[in-house]
């Protein structure tokens, strides 16, 4: 185990060659070599982004020779806690997480902190008025993504009425209730679609972000609301459950019923080249790198941004079918 301030130090006086020369005098009370050890405290296995997320940084942590202990919380808060608890008490070098909801951080934070690990938020952030109890929050911009799939609504409103009643009944398919991609998600489709008065969401529930929940909430809104014009599902799992509810009702997925998602993973991309889906907001799974890095830096002393955003895109059912086969996720 490294110890931060030790090696801080150790950085600002030696230069590059600081890793060597301090790292036997390590005192930190764990092993006595060089190696970051960093606890990571994942949301669950809740839709395909999460496998490619987990994937991604088991797989950077073991490319940088960084010690990775991974706990996955089954998209429960306390668990979380627990994980990051116990990542404090090993004394590893650094903790990151993926927070499972915005709010109630605050205490395990603190926590950290007094032990003087650092923390790094990924993929998801927290809602805390202290933004000292972490280093960096790297990770999507999801305000803008829900305003992408918005502005695609609004763009293709005309198509999007199949009933050409000139309304367009929206349903939603929110995430995890409180978590940071389901409220930005929903708030930045809203601000988009206002703009144009024919556009309604009608209903909006949690699928949970799997595509158990998504075909579940889908089935039900088949049943209670009348001309579904569209479904703005807040990730690709809850689209394609909405898929296999739409096609037991007998109506055509992304046909009688328009389909927005977001993330592109793979069985979302290739639902939306065979045109079941109609347009996908990306986000990028792949954050092991750039954490890894992030980890590194905070270690050595060096600044890091407060906040890094991962760069995006967004497909229709062309631009999809020619990145398919290369598609790693
Ligand atoms: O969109 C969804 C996953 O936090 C960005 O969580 C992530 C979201 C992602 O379950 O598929």
């Amino acid at each position: 185990m490294l110890n931060k301030s030790l090696v801080a130090a150790c950085a600002i006086t030696l230069g590059t060659i600081w890793l060597t020369a301090c790292g036997s005098s390590d005192d930190s009370g764990g092993a006595s070599d060089d190696t970051i050890t960093m606890g990571f405290a994942q949301v669950g296995a809740e839709s395909g982004w999460r496998t490619a997320n987990t994937k991604s940084i088991k797989e950077s942590a073991a490319a940088e020779s960084i010690d990775l202990k991974f706990s996955d919380a089954q998209q429960k808060q306390e668990n979380q806690i627990k994980a990051i608890r116990s990542y404090i008490q090993q004394k590893v070098d650094v903790i990151a997480f993926s927070p499972v909801v915005e709010t109630g951080w605050d205490t395990v934070l603190v926590e950290a902190k007094r032990a003087k690990i650092p923390v790094i938020l990924t993929d998801r952030s927290v809602d805390s008025e202290d933004d000292s109890l972490y280093e960096t929050f790297l990770g999507s911009d999801f305000v803008l993504e829900g305003e992408r799939a918005g502005q695609w609504l609004v763009e293709n409103a005309a198509d999007a009425d199949p009933n050409g009643d000139g309304k367009i009944n929206v349903v939603q398919l929110e995430g995890t209730t409180g978590a940071a991609p389901a409220i930005d998600r929903g708030e930045g489709f809203a601000s988009e679609t206002k703009a144009d008065p024919k556009i309604e969401v009608v209903a909006s529930q949690t699928g949970d972000f799997t595509r158990d929940g998504g075909k579940k909430v889908m089935e039900s809104f088949l049943k209670s609301q009348k001309g579904i014009d569209v479904v703005f599902a807040h990730n690709d799992d809850m689209g394609l459950g909405a898929i296999e509810a739409i096609k037991a009702a007998g109506q055509t997925p992304g046909t009688d019923i328009k389909i927005i998602t977001v993330d592109a993973v793979k069985d979302g991309m290739t639902a939306l080249s065979k045109g079941e889906i109609n347009y996908i907001v990306e986000c990028n799974p792949l954050l092991g790198p750039q954490l890894m890095d992030l980890a590194q830096k905070v270690l050595a002393g060096d600044e890091v941004p407060k906040r890094v955003v991962t760069e995006e895109t967004a497909f229709d059912q062309e631009a999809a079918t020619k990145v398919l086969t290369e598609r790693q996720y």
